[in-house]
């Protein structure tokens, strides 16, 4: 005897296309405000991008991964939480922290090598950026059951690459969450990269890239729960799905995970060359589709942009970054930092260095 015993479809979802035009059945409840804040925040981490990668080519922050293009999925996912729900990054969603209220200058002392960066500020209710590849799923996984035993009714969100989806750390997580019914959401950010092995697979018979899973979404139908793909370059279907995400989350209903499908404009970090593996004409391609753009022509058509509006947008987000800007270079670290926060005893060779550094 043979029959099918499984079968599962993944769900996509796109409100705004690429000419800012809305599918009104899906297009959400917000207010003016809240479609103008949407695009603030958007400009904000775009005028931090463009500064943080200035002061990276001068020298004066270290390696800096830019969230260029990438802005629809940090913004849309953040300001679907509320304050109360804890937020776990990886390393590319810059205006999470922001719009947690932790200042410019934690963000630019962390990229310029001084852990003081995340210390962060009481109830931001976020993670410190985490550069090991998938590990946070198992923090945001391990949050939510814990919020889940306290009957709190709080949410976790996870932030992961395309990458992080390979690692075990992520499928542990999204197991623990899927058999705990954890208000968790996890949101991979599939920018089509992991530096400079692709999402899909082409060849027929042979490795090289992220995964031969039709869509990264589907993954979560194998740990028990929902997975939806979404246009990641759409500020409006990200806030959506992950909205109702966590509302589901917050009724019990167990976690969801959320596929933002966009694509990454820039290298990888400032010390990638992404000429050496990858088609220019692709990356123009997508260029025409980056979220800012379709989501001002939306705004346009619902006259809540003009110029005035623009130019207060841009000169805000000036003056914060600036700012930050000067507050991370007036902190001066103590060199001898390095030696006294990383193990706990000094080795006998360290402690040695550390006494002719004070010579
Ligand atoms: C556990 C672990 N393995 C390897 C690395 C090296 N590494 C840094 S970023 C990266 C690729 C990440 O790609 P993705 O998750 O798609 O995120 P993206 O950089 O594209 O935003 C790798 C392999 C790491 N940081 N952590
Ligand atoms: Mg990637």
């Amino acid at each position: 005897m043979q029959k099918d015993i499984a079968s599962f479809r993944v769900k996509y979802v796109q409100i705004l296309d690429e000419k800012g035009n809305v599918d009104k059945k899906l297009e959400p409840e917000l207010s003016d405000q809240e479609l103008r804040d949407l695009y603030r925040w958007m400009v904000i981490e775009r005028v931090f991008d463009n500064t943080a990668l200035a002061l990276q080519r001068e020298g004066r922050i270290g390696t800096y991964a830019q969230s260029l293009g990438e802005e629809a999925v940090h913004v849309g996912s953040v300001f679907a939480a509320s304050d109360d729900d804890w937020i776990f990054p990886d390393y590319r969603e810059h205006v999470a922290f922001l719009m947690r209220k932790v200042p410019v200058k934690n963000l630019l002392l962390h990229w310029g090598g001084s852990e003081e960066g995340m210390d962060l500020p009481e109830r931001s209710n976020i993670f410190p950026v985490c550069i090991p590849v998938g590990t946070q799923t198992l923090h945001g996984a391990g949050t939510a059951i814990a919020f889940k035993l306290k009957k709190k009714k709080f949410c976790s969100l996870t932030f992961v690459g395309d990458a992080s989806t390979s690692t075990g750390d992520f499928n542990e997580g999204l197991n623990f969450a899927g058999t705990f019914m954890a208000p968790a959401v996890f949101i991979i950010r599939n920018n089509q990269w992991a530096i400079s092995v692709p999402r899909v697979c082409d060849k027929p018979d042979w490795g090289g890239c992220q995964s031969r899973a039709q869509t990264l979404a589907q993954k979560a139908i194998a740990f028990g729960f929902d997975g939806v793909q979404v246009d990641g370059n759409d500020v409006l279907a990200v806030y959506s799905v992950v909205k109702e995400a966590l509302e589901k989350a917050r009724k019990g209903k167990g976690p969801t995970l959320v596929e933002c499908f966009s694509y990454r404009l820039p290298p990888h970090t400032t010390a990638d060359d992404p000429t050496r593996y990858r088609d220019p004409e692709i990356v123009k391609a997508w260029l025409k589709k980056e979220p800012l753009a379709r989501f001002k022509l939306y705004l346009q058509k619902k006259k809540l942009w003009d110029e005035k509006f623009e130019s207060a947008v841009q000169a805000e987000a000036k003056r914060m970054v600036d700012q930050g800007v000067k507050e991370a270079e007036d902190f001066k670290p103590k060199p001898t930092d390095m030696f006294d926060f990383v193990y706990e005893k000094l080795t006998p060779n360290l402690s040695e260095q550390r006494k002719e550094w004070l010579s």
